[in-house]
């Protein structure tokens, strides 16, 4: 007996327990029914938007953004508990409103531009104005204007549950404190939880925020505009302070610089169409390799020998990779310091190569299939000078000719001619074009869409009974850096038919063909140290003991990084190899002689006068010379010529070149300097 009824009391404590939470819920969510009601619309909003913009699987199962976006609009309606009962729906409301605007901002903007809006394009109305009336005619859709939906059932929960909201008790301040303090802590955790999601490559793309989709779709809307207006304000405020000093530094750096003095290469091109090739990651060291006898790059080889080649040339990337090397060969800049020029400081003045080209009567464009958004390109290029840039919308890319990470090169130099066939016909005047390649970018894993290419070491043995077998040691198959040569070798042939087609449509006979490596691969050291150390015994890496091993330490591993430049023409107007260092900076002065015109403020120099003087300044402050490698991190360095004594001396003026160097750089473009400059030549 005494067992049933401590059963009963049991059931019925539980049942008690569960009408009191039950009734808890139910009051709850009476109580604030409208700050739930904005919570729900605003996260749903959210969502939509990515359904919406980017249909993919991925997207769909995708936890992560709608904790981040949950977090936000959580943190934000958490303040609405600060208010009087009657101000609370306005403050709600005014969240709300911003909230929807954002989603229809970004849903129009999405269709126009296949990418999220950013307010640093505030400054570029000028750009955008010509398509607003087409986005009222066009492009607004009934897609666009779901997101309102949210705000009117907003302001309808408003109006059914407003007069019993009004009426009731007001919260004392420290309730209201209370209330507010526990919706920050709870955001506070999803925060904690979603941070704990995130994985280092995702970090590292939100610091950067020029990759927007990816952030969208990992960080949802609301937190990348958050992250997007404080970076676009970053480069507004660092320009605040210390202009005077930087504006000082700077005139002083230039009157000191000595002039550039004419030499066998000046205006050898006065006039000449020309096509430079932006060639994804192409580092020196796929360069007049072979395996089995096969050139890993025969186009490059060839062109390597028949025009100008510069042996020892290095790229000066820092973060902004691709867009840092496009924006140091065309301005003679070094990438800035914080952030990257092509997201930050886009709307700077810079002297560039596209502009002196256009003083000279050519016209400029820029072709690559990747969204115009990449790196910020539509803007950037703009601000560069080019007349137009043909990004990814311009191009048929389908899932047929798609390898890595967009439109294959053999592809995109295919449609690419076609359209540079255009150009000239219809333009009429010598042009400057880029052409920016894609297919050979890390990861490099889709391997079997290459044309085939083995990286093993085959051996033709003899038997015994006379009878030969070919063996495949398998050396650099299956490792980042064998695939890297396979993916060079696609991307090299793609070259190869370009240049065909060039010719088969008359394009290459009155124009000067510039190639330069963007970066080196980032590939791991180890490949490297096998590519060299291979022991066919073992299918190993060689015993450091052994006495035919190679070292390869950290100095010859920053060597390797190497990338070509090359200047080529159909006649061989200019042919041989230039061994003196020389680095993406100098491509502009170097250039700029061979085609008669001279930016004043390069900070680079004609290789073919400053010659074995060069000092070539990376971003991290280390610096190469024809004689030493310096690496500003350790202050050490190694010699590259055995023979040679380094002074202290050298070190240490090369030390001050390069601090000065990267200042000065960095300060033209934080402060804008070249843009008073402009407006002095302008007022003569
Ligand atoms: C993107 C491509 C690659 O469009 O240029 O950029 P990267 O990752 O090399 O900087
Ligand atoms: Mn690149």
């Amino acid at each position: 007996m005494n067992k049933k009824i401590k059963k009963w009391k049991e059931k019925f404590f539980k049942q008690l327990k569960k009408i009191k939470t039950e009734h808890l819920v139910k009051q709850f969510i009476k109580n604030n029914i409208l700050f739930l009601t904005f919570l729900f619309t605003c996260v749903l909003n959210a969502i939509l938007l990515r359904f919406f913009t980017m249909p993919t699987l991925e997207n769909y199962l995708s936890f992560k953004p709608i904790l981040a976006d949950f977090g936000v609009v959580l943190l934000f309606g958490s303040f609405s508990f600060l208010f009087k009962n009657k101000n609370r729906f306005t403050y709600l409301l005014i969240v709300e409103i911003i909230f929807t605007l954002i989603c229809v901002i970004n849903s129009i903007y999405y269709t126009f531009y296949t990418s999220f809006a950013s307010a640093s394009m505030l400054s570029l109305a000028q750009f955008i104005a010509p398509v607003g009336d087409a986005v009222v005619e066009n492009v607004l859709q009934l897609k666009d204007l779901v997101y309102i939906i949210g705000l009117i059932i907003f302001i309808a929960v408003h109006i059914h549950v407003k007069k019993k909201h009004y009426d009731r008790k007001e919260d004392t301040k420290l309730e209201k404190r209370k209330k507010t303090i526990k919706g920050i802590a709870v955001s506070a955790i999803v925060f904690t939880i979603f941070t704990i999601s995130l994985t280092s490559l995702e970090m590292g793309r939100f610091v950067k925020q020029w990759n927007r989709e990816y952030i969208v779709m990992r960080f949802g809307i609301y937190l990348y505009q958050l992250n997007d207006v404080f970076v676009s304000l970053q480069p507004k405020i660092n320009s605040i302070f210390g202009y005077d000093q930087a504006k000082k530094n700077f005139e002083e750096y230039f009157s000191e610089k000595e002039n550039h003095e004419e030499n066998e290469y000046t205006n050898i091109f006065e006039g000449k169409n020309v096509i430079v090739i932006h060639g994804e990651s192409i580092q020196d060291i796929a360069i007049n390799r072979t395996f089995n006898g096969e050139e890993v790059t025969p186009t490059l080889n060839r062109l390597i020998r028949e025009g100008l080649f510069f042996s020892n040339f290095y790229s000066e990337v820092s973060v902004g990779t691709s867009s840092d090397t496009e924006l140091t060969f065309n301005t003679s800049l070094m990438p800035t310091k914080s952030g990257t020029a092509f997201v930050s400081y886009f709307d700077r003045t810079y002297n560039s190569t596209p502009k002196y080209f256009k003083e000279k009567g050519y016209y400029t464009f820029s072709m690559h299939a990747n969204n115009a958004d990449f790196w910020n390109r539509r803007a950037m290029h703009k601000s560069l000078g080019y007349d137009k840039f043909y990004s990814k919308e311009t191009y048929d890319v389908d899932s047929e000719n798609i390898i890595g990470l967009g439109l294959s090169d053999k592809s995109f130099f295919a449609q690419s001619v076609e359209k540079i066939k255009k150009i000239k016909e219809k333009e009429g005047t010598p042009f400057y074009g880029l052409l920016i390649s894609l297919t050979n970018h890390t990861p490099f894993s889709d391997v079997e869409k290459y044309d085939p290419f083995d990286v093993d070491i085959k051996e033709t043995v003899t038997h015994d009974d006379g009878t030969t077998e070919t063996i495949s040691h398998p050396y650099m198959e299956g490792t980042k850096l064998g695939n890297y040569f396979k993916s060079v070798h696609y991307a090299d042939a793609a070259l190869g038919e370009f240049l065909s087609a060039l010719d088969e449509a008359g394009l290459l006979e009155n124009t000067v063909f510039i190639l330069y490596g963007d970066h080196d691969a980032r590939l791991p050291k180890n490949d490297y140290i096998r590519l060299n150390n291979y022991d066919t015994a073992t299918d190993d890496i060689k015993d450091e003991e052994d006495p035919t091993y190679q070292e390869y330490n950290s100095y010859h591993y920053e060597l390797d990084r190497k990338v070509p430049l090359i200047i080529w023409t159909k006649d061989h107007q200019v042919q041989g190899v230039v061994e003196n260092t020389m680095g993406m900076i100098d491509a502009m002065p170097t250039i700029g002689n061979m085609f008669g015109f001279e930016n004043p403020y390069a900070l680079g120099h004609d290789i073919f006068s400053i010659k074995d003087q060069n000092v070539v300044v990376f971003p991290n402050g280390n610096w190469i010379t024809n004689k030493v490698y310096y690496n500003s991190q350790k202050g050490e360095y190694m010699s590259l010529k055995d023979e040679e004594v380094i002074s202290k001396d050298y070190i240490e003026k090369n030390n001050q070149y390069a601090e000065k160097l990267l200042d000065v750089s960095n300060d033209m473009i934080v402060f804008d300097l070249l843009n008073q400059e402009k407006d002095k030549k302008e007022a003569k």
